[in-house]
């Protein structure tokens, strides 16, 4: 039998300083994500220097929470991801809830933000909101990565199901490349 084919969509997330400050609410959230069946596609741990951030952000410019969104996001280390999953982007929007902390305590208390979300600038994740959102943040992050060759040479893998997750590189990895990638 033929298994019907579902298109993966990647998106990028980043999980932020705060979560990053705490490794058990870091860990519960790469578990989630595992969980909801998302393939973690690439990952870098980093810093964000606040020019960086700055340009990250620069749709919210002039908005009166910019400046504190910039210290908060170059305060400490952050991960980038780059998941896919089918409607990976509106589903990682899904889980992690409204940004909003401060009502979604309330409102979606089960989400991720719901959950971990200190106040609304320390939101525990970003996601991308669009297709087009998506494709610049990854290149934002991601530039060495191209969606197309990925789709042309692992995506196979990823689709077949035939890839490990490995957590030191929190990636998961080809079935025959793992040997490679870790060497
Ligand atoms: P999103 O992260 O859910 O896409 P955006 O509106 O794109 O939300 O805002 C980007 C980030 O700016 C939010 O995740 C949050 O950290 C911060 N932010 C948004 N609105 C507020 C606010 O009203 N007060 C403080 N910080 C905010
Ligand atoms: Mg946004």
């Amino acid at each position: 039998m033929m298994r019907a084919l579902r298109k993966l969509e990647l998106t990028l997330a980043i999980l932020k300083p705060d979560v990053v400050a705490h490794p058990n609410i870091l860990k519960e959230i790469r578990s989630i994500i595992l969980q909801q069946e998302f393939f973690f596609v690439r990952s870098k741990k980093l810093i964000l220097s606040p020019t960086r951030a700055n340009e990250f952000y620069k749709e919210h410019e002039g908005k009166f929470f910019l400046n504190r969104l910039v210290s908060f996001m170059s305060s400490g280390p952050i991960w980038t991801h780059i998941l896919a999953r089918e409607n990976a982007i509106p589903e990682w929007r899904r889980i992690m809830g409204p940004t909003k902390v401060l009502k979604t305590i309330h409102e979606a208390p089960e989400t991720i933000r719901g959950r971990f979300g200190l106040t609304d600038t320390r939101n525990c994740t970003h996601g991308s909101d669009s297709p087009e959102t998506a494709a610049r943040e990854i290149n934002f992050f991601f530039p060495e990565f191209s969606t197309d060759r990925w789709h042309d040479t692992e995506g196979a893998y990823f689709y077949n199901g035939q890839v490990a997750f490995n957590e030191d590189l929190c990636q998961h990895v080809p079935l025959q490349h793992v040997s490679d990638s870790i060497s």
